[in-house]
């Protein structure tokens, strides 16, 4: 009967290969012709970004737990415009493995997408549970592109990270790109923006960036091809004197960049989730598609 199909799903206790299973269906959905440059896969990212970013080292409140950006008013906040689509993506996912909470789904999508564009291993484990409205935060805690290293500090300072891990994760807008409909900004900021590579910083380096003539809000363009684009929160990497120091050291070295990228970003998608939540002591490295066994 049906009451008992519920009670047999109910005591599903999943296990390290339900979870590649999820890694495998979100890897598959990535690639798609009608979207930006062929992949979700970026903004991807910046909803696990964002559902975690969220986080007060302080008050211990905010940060991927509870996946809180379903609700209103924090699905509506000014910096997540344009992550419904993402939501949307994993919604679908959802739909065909109904026992991996919202928090645990989206940090797992951050996770395919980074490794199967390209990018290194992003340890990862369960753990995260769905939580209610109440418990999302208040609009203001993610960073606002239009200021400058004192407001990077502030904001990143607060989630527990460093200026060496400010600039390890402002690495990440290697991928994707700005759309004047959700943020004002415009265009990306490399060539190659379904791929992770160390070319954001080469880029902030190498080119010469000026500010972009137009009626959207602050932003600059490299002058000889004008196609791409740095916030001046990017910015400001090449111009402190402490973030600069980083910003070098990854631009001459993709391999340091990825091994940091990796360690920061495990850590920000578990911001907020009480360790005796995780299944495992350790977080586990997910294998991409490309190193399973057929
Ligand atoms: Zn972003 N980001 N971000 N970011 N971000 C955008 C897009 C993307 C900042 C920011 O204001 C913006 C991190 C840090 C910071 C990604 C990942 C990560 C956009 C464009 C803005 C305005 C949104 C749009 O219009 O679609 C600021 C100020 C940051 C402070 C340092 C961190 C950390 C990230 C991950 C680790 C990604 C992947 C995108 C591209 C999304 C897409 O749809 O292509």
């Amino acid at each position: 009967s049906g009451v008992q199909a519920v009670k047999v799903k109910a005591n599903f206790v999943p296990t390290k290969e339900d979870y590649i299973k999820v890694y495998n269906r979100i890897a598959d959905i990535l690639d798609v012709d009608d979207y930006d440059d062929g992949s979700y896969g970026p903004v991807l990212v910046r909803l696990a970004w964002h559902a975690s970013g969220t986080y007060d080292k302080d008050s211990k409140t905010g940060g991927s737990n509870y996946a809180t950006m379903r609700f209103h008013p924090e699905s509506q906040h000014g910096a997540n415009a344009g992550l419904n689509v993402a939501r949307d993506v994993m919604e679908k996912v959802k739909q065909e493995f109904p026992w991996i909470s919202y928090g645990d789904l989206w940090t797992l999508g951050g996770v395919a997408a980074i490794q199967e564009m390209a990018g290194p291993h992003i340890p990862w484990r369960p753990g995260r549970i769905d939580g209610f409205a109440a418990q999302a935060t208040p609009d203001g805690r993610l960073p606002d592109a239009t200021q400058g290293a004192d407001h990077l500090r502030h904001i990143f300072y607060r989630m527990g990270f460093n200026d060496q891990e400010i600039v390890a994760l402002s690495g990440a807008h290697a991928l994707g790109r700005c759309h004047s409909s959700r943020s004002g900004f415009e265009g990306p900021w490399t060539f190659a923006p379904t791929t992770l590579t160390n070319d954001f910083f080469k880029l902030l380096f190498e080119e010469t960036w000026v500010w972009k003539k137009w009626s959207g809000p602050k932003q600059l363009e490299d002058k000889k091809t004008r196609s791409l684009m740095m916030l001046p929160t990017d910015y400001v990497l090449v111009q402190d004197k402490s973030f600069k120091k980083w910003a070098k050291a990854y631009a001459d070295s993709q391999d340091l960049f990825f091994k940091d990228f990796s360690d920061v970003l495990s850590r920000l998608f578990e911001l907020g989730v009480p360790t005796e939540q995780f299944v495992s002591p350790e977080p586990w490295t997910m294998p991409k598609v490309e190193e399973q066994q057929p």
